[in-house]
């Protein structure tokens, strides 16, 4: 069983259902063991879109990394998410933080996320849920890579993990 954290966003529709729903369906292929509050959180790249909700997701789950990202894009296909460009709005956008330690940049897939240490949308959901975990490639731990990061985009507290997660995570 391999571990792995995914970050999810959501800035149209009904935005925490649509990360409920999209926590809901990682049940299918993996177990879910722990889900951040819901954060509202500000765009980064183009402001003329509306804010987010961002949420972090810690799982287990036996499928090889590019089957998880197979099945998180489909998770995001039957949301029905629109590509309409790069860091514009999306109803639901699923990203694969961390996958246990691995190291990996394909054309396909990047862990850790190239982009994850840079951005509190990602790093305030994530030291929620696991303050203790260390980044790969920088070795840093998440409230380290948070405290080291420039004041930037708002990022607040919506709505509790069960907002998100109606079910207890099992396992702990
Ligand atoms: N890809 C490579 N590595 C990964 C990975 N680790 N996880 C590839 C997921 N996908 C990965 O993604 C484009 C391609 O990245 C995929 O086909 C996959 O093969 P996409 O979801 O189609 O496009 P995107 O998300 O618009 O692009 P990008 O560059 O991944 O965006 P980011 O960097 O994830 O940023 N502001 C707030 N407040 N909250 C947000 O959630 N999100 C973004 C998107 C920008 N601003 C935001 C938020
Ligand atoms: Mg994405």
């Amino acid at each position: 069983m391999a571990r792995a954290w995914i970050s999810i966003g959501s800035n149209l529709g009904d935005r925490t259902a649509n990360c409920m729903l999209a926590v809901s369906m990682l049940s299918a292929f993996a177990r879910v063991a722990s889900v951040s509050s819901a954060y509202e959180t500000e765009p980064v790249g183009p402001k003329d879109q509306p804010d987010f909700i961002n949420c972090a997701v810690e799982i287990e789950t036996s499928l090889p990394p590019e089957k998880l990202l197979a099945e998180l894009m489909s998770i995001e296909e039957t949301l029905g998410r629109v590509r309409s460009g790069r860091w514009r709005e999306r109803k639901i956008d699923l990203d694969i933080l961390f996958y246990d330690d691995l190291i990996m940049n394909t054309d396909a897939l990047t862990i850790p996320h190239p982009r994850a240490h840079l951005r509190r949308f990602v790093l305030g959901p994530l030291a929620e849920i696991s303050p203790g975990l260390v980044h790969p490639v920088l070795g840093a731990t998440v409230p380290e890579l948070l405290g080291i990061l420039e004041d930037g985009e708002r990022v607040v507290i919506a709505a509790p993990p069960s907002a998100i997660f109606p079910q207890k995570p099992t396992g702990y």
